[in-house]
Formats: C-alpha cells, sequence, structure tokens
C-alpha cells in the first residue's frame, strides 16, 4: 500500500489546483480520477454549444502570473473545448500528470482510528494510506436520468449532456429530441437546431436566461485585462459572486422606472449572470424582483415569434434567479426555426419510449436520438457515490441522511482530516467555481502546514459547531428567494433528496472573511490534535 501525505479525489479544476498547491508546500501527493481523461465536468459535458457562462478571464487560475500572461482566452464566453485545452496546459505546465492516475475510481475511503489515517480503495483494488483525504469531486457530476418504460425498447441512441461520448454525433438528417431546459438544454439547442433535420425540446419548467453577449477577445482587450489582472481578480474575490459584479446598492423599488428600465437594458445587453446583482434586492425581496422578473419576460417575449409558443416559453412560476438561470446563446430564436418544436410536459407528459421514439400523453414523437439533458444530483451526488467510512464506521451517507452537516462547508465531525473542497455549507454553486475552489484550497494547504510544524495530526470538525453553522447557512437563504422555488439548491431535484439549502448565500467575499477569522482564531469549531490522540484545542497560528 502506498503512503501518502495528501490523496485527492478528482482531477477537475480543483483536483488539479490542490495537486499543486499541496505540491508546492512539500507534501507527498497523489491525485485519483476516475475517467480516462483530466478537467471533470470540463471533460465530460462535450455537448454541442457548451460553454461557460462565467467569463473567461475569470473562470480560470489565479495562483499563476505568469499563467496569466501567456494563456489567450480567444472569446468573452469559452467553449468547452477551450477550457479543456487550457486544463490540459495546466497540467502539462506545472507537470501535474505524474501525479495522476486516471482510471481509478474510488470505492472507498475508511478513516484508520489507530493509525489517524485515512485507506482509500479504488474499485480495481489498489490501496493507498493518506493522512489527508482532499475531495474535489465536483458538485455536478453525478448525472441523473429519468427511467421511462420502453426506454430499453427505443432503436435510437441515447445520450446524457454530462457524460457526452467522446465520438462525434452527426445529427445530419436526423430527428433529435432534447429533454430538459436547464443550461445544458439552452446551450445546446440553437447549436443542434442548426444541424438536425428536426428538433423537438421537450420543456417541464420554462428557465430564466440572459443572452451572453459572447464575442472574440480583440488583442485590445486581452491587453488591458493582462495589464491590471490583479486588479481585476481582487474584484472578483471581493465581489457577493466572485464574478466581479458589485451590486447596485439602490433599491430596484426606489429607481424611477425610466431609469430602472435603462439600468436592466444595459445589464441585459453585456451582464450575463450579472443581471441579478443590477439592484442589490433582486434576490432579496420579491416586489424588487418582480421588477427584474418582468423586464426579462418582455425581452424573450419579443424573441419568440409564435405566440403559443411565447406563452410557454416565458418563464412564469418562480422568482428571476431563485433556480439557476441561463446564459445563452440563440436558445429563445431557435424556436423561430420551422424545424424546431417545443413539447410541454406540463401539458402532455411522457408516458413512454417506444422503439422509434417518445410517446406522450398528446402524441407519438418520431427520433433517432434523445438527448437528456435532464441535470445532476448536485452537491451530495459524488459524495455519497463511494463508501467514506469515519470513525466508529459511521459512513458519510449515515451522518448525512438528513441532509448534509459541516462545519464551514469545510471539514465534518465524525471524518478527520477529510477536506472537501466546493461542497454543501460553502458558496459553491452560487459562487463562481473558481475563487471558491482556489480560496479553499488556500486555506486547506496553510492548514495542513500549521498542523506539520505544530506536530499535530487530526483536524476535526466539531459537533455543535457544525448545528451553528448548518443553522447559519440557513439563516442566510431565509433572507434571499432562494427558498421560494424548488431546485437543485434545495435538494427538489431528486426525489426523495432531503429538502435542505445547501450552498451558502452569504456571497464569497463573506465567507473568505469566514475562512479567515477561523484560521487567525486557531481554528475554533474544529478540534486539532496531536498523535497521541490527546485532544488540545491548537494555539492560533
Ligand atoms: O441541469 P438542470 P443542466 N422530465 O438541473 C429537466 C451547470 N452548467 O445540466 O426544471 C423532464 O439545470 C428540468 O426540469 P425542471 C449550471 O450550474 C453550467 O441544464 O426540474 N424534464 C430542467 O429543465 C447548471 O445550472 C454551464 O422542471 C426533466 C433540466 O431537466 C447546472 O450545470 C453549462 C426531468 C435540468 O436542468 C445543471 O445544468 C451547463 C424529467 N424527469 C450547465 N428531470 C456553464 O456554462 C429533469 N428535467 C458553466
Amino acid at each position: 500500500m502506498d503512503t501518502l501525505d495528501v490523496l485527492i479525489v478528482g482531477a477537475g479544476f480543483a483536483g488539479l489546483r490542490a495537486l499543486h498547491t499541496f505540491r508546492g508546500i512539500g507534501e507527498k501527493v497523489l491525485v485519483i480520477e476516475a475517467s480516462d481523461g483530466i478537467g471533470g465536468v470540463w471533460y465530460h459535458n462535450g455537448y454541442p454549444g457548451a460553454r461557460c457562462d462565467v467569463e473567461s478571464y475569470d473562470y480560470s487560475y489565479s495562483f499563476s502570473p505568469e499563467l496569466e500572461q501567456e494563456w489567450r482566452w480567444s472569446e468573452r464566453y469559452a467553449t468547452q473545448p477551450e477550457i479543456l485545452r487550457y486544463i490540459e496546459h495546466v497540467a502539462d505546465r506545472f507537470d501535474l500528470r505524474k501525479d495522476i492516475l486516471l482510471n481509478t475510481r474510488m470505492a472507498s475511503a475508511v478513516f484508520d482510528e489507530a493509525a489517524e489515517r485515512w485507506t482509500v480503495t479504488s474499485q480495481d483494488g489498489r490501496q493507498w494510506s493518506a493522512k489527508h483525504l482532499v475531495l474535489c469531486l465536483g458538485q455536478l457530476s453525478t448525472t441523473k436520468a429519468p427511467a421511462y418504460p420502453g426506454q430499453e425498447s427505443f432503436k435510437g441512441r441515447i445520450i446524457h449532456s454530462g457524460v457526452w461520448p467522446k465520438d462525434k454525433v452527426d445529427y445530419t438528417g436526423k430527428r433529435v429530441a432534447i429533454i430538459g431546459t436547464g443550461s445544458s438544454g439552452m446551450q445546446m439547442t440553437p447549436v443542434i437546431a442548426r444541424e438536425a433535420a428536426h428538433l423537438t425540446v421537450f420543456q417541464r419548467t420554462a428557465n430564466y436566461s440572459i443572452p451572453a453577449a459572447n464575442a472574440p477577445v480583440t488583442d485590445e482587450e486581452d491587453k488591458a485585462v493582462k495589464a491590471n489582472y490583479a486588479e481585476r481578480r481582487l474584484q472578483a474575490r471581493n465581489s457577493p459572486t466572485g464574478l466581479g459584479f458589485k451590486p447596485n446598492r439602490v433599491s430596484a423599488l426606489d429607481a424611477p422606472p425610466e431609469e430602472r428600465e435603462k439600468v436592466y437594458e444595459a445589464a441585459w445587453n453585456r451582464w450575463g449572470f450579472g443581471f441579478a446583482l443590477a439592484y442589490f434586492d433582486i434576490l432579496l425581496s420579491k416586489p424588487a424582483n418582480d421588477t427584474a422578473a418582468d423586464f426579462i419576460r418582455r425581452r424573450i417575449a419579443a424573441k419568440i415569434e409564435k405566440p403559443d409558443l411565447r406563452e410557454k416559453l416565458v418563464p412564469k412560476d418562480h422568482a428571476f434567479a431563485a433556480r439557476r438561470p441561463s446564459v445563452d446563446s440563440g436558445y429563445f430564436e431557435a424556436f423561430n426555426r420551422d424545424n424546431v418544436e417545443l413539447a410541454d410536459l406540463r401539458e402532455a407528459p411522457i408516458v413512454a419510449f417506444t422503439a422509434n421514439g417518445i410517446r406522450t400523453a398528446a402524441k407519438d414523437h418520431s427520433f433517432d436520438i434523445v438527448i437528456f439533458a435532464t441535470g445532476f444530483d448536485a452537491f451530495t451526488g459524488s459524495l455519497l457515490k463511494p463508501d467514506i467510512v469515519g470513525r466508529g464506521g459511521v459512513t458519510l451517507k449515515e451522518k448525512w441522511a438528513a441532509g448534509p452537516v459541516s462545519q464551514l462547508g469545510v471539514g465534518v465531525h465524525g471524518f478527520p482530516n477529510m477536506h472537501i473542497v466546493c461542497g454543501p455549507g460553502s458558496p459553491s454553486l452560487l459562487s463562481n467555481v473558481m475563487v471558491s475552489i482556489e480560496e479553499q484550497i488556500d486555506w486547506f494547504s496553510r492548514l495542513v502546514r500549521t498542523m506539520r510544524e505544530k506536530g499535530l495530526s487530526t483536524f476535526e470538525a466539531e459537533e455543535e459547531a457544525e448545528r451553528a453553522w448548518v443553522a447559519h447557512v440557513n439563516e442566510r437563504a431565509k433572507e434571499t428567494l432562494y427558498l421560494t422555488a424548488d431546485s437543485y439548491y434545495n435538494g427538489a431535484e431528486v426525489a426523495g433528496k432531503p429538502r435542505v439549502f445547501m450552498p451558502y448565500s452569504g456571497g464569497v467575499r463573506g465567507y473568505r472573511r469566514i475562512l479567515e477569522r477561523s484560521e487567525a482564531e486557531g481554528y475554533p469549531g474544529f478540534k486539532l490534535s496531536p498523535k497521541t490522540g490527546s485532544a488540545t484545542r491548537a494555539p492560533a497560528a
């Protein structure tokens, strides 16, 4: 059994950053990755039209000024292939590949209480012993798909957006179905519409979307960003979402209607997600949100030529951004094409698959390809798939049976030296995850270094602190409109999943300050113990 200081699980953006950082502080590190390639979600989500809806310059690593200067993004919102090229470049540039084992899926991680180490076993039986277990498993990496009666009898091809095949899927002359209208479905619709003979989009919930305003990056823009990159990063880290947008301090309800219209117009034309910060109370007050939702609905409606489709495609049943909105490039306009059809699942649900396609309560559709853009078991799906066994044989599944609990979103009582990156209880999917990933990993690495320097063997969340943090996460969520809609933020995306609000909605800046304070005060709410097992609170770092 190989002995390591740090075992990292997952070779996406988080895992690669963790490898580089822990290696940098002199730890013996290994990354294990289930897939046959690096890149995590950006390796798997190769569907047509896949691109990031955070601007390229912000959705990238900030740890190396040289990397920042040498990489040249070609578009404001990078496509999946370009992001994957960036990830590959980073892996080569920092010589990361030699410490990554591909095709290695973690089956279990068991905490050995006597040795105070994790024993990790892969599905094919290989084992490692590690002092620290760093989980970089992603928040949206366990796909979920409905199972319809007759699905196995379908003669065509079924593909999930989140595990897109590596071979080229040819839509020419094909009849294609997309089920699901979240970000994935909305991004692929206009691209597939241009290639397929016929496309049917099955919609259950109409979704808000802001136009991407994508454009090639000019040399002048590239130069301007690179001349002030540090400042841009600072602004991102000090903004609520990590995207760099400062919330307008004015209430949407106090702004005169004509001025508000102009503000929304500017946000609509350029800001993407930043639209939600056009006024500080859009996500806090329903009347304020109504003003934003009304603007967006009018703009969406104006794009759709057919009145009956307009009625169905304009979102009505939830507040703007209470569920994750999309940033699209021609989604609504695609429905003006003659070869694109909308199937409203609220009107006529899917009854079954047939050999030739899909039967709804209204009619039989025939398809060659059916795409499930039905999303993921978010936040906890990938953390609960392997058997993670803590003190006393308690599994993470048991510990989180009623929903995830943690201290500060980073550590779990009963699971010493287990570090969760971008997990529940942290800003995670409510933020530019690149900012959240880097800040958490830097915090973890300083903790691990402190432990080494002070001769400490374990760090472990305290139960009382966990309860207080979960209560705080809920208190912050109650200040917002996030609880007014069913979404993957609150476990509604999977039947039977505990209905608890998972991300921390207090913003990346607020969260960073909490982490910094914890470090400065000697990690209250965590027990740091020397090897003897006699628990003592570590002195302030
Ligand atoms: O998944 P989703 P996604 N029958 O869960 C529908 C990130 N992302 O893959 O809303 C019929 O958002 C479901 O309907 P409803 C981003 O964080 C980022 O699109 O539950 N329909 C919904 O319409 C995003 O939020 C980028 O009623 C069913 C859709 O499927 C997250 O990934 C790009 C159904 C699922 O939407 C997930 O996006 C793409 C069923 N049984 C994604 N089950 C970037 O650009 C589900 N649906 C960074």
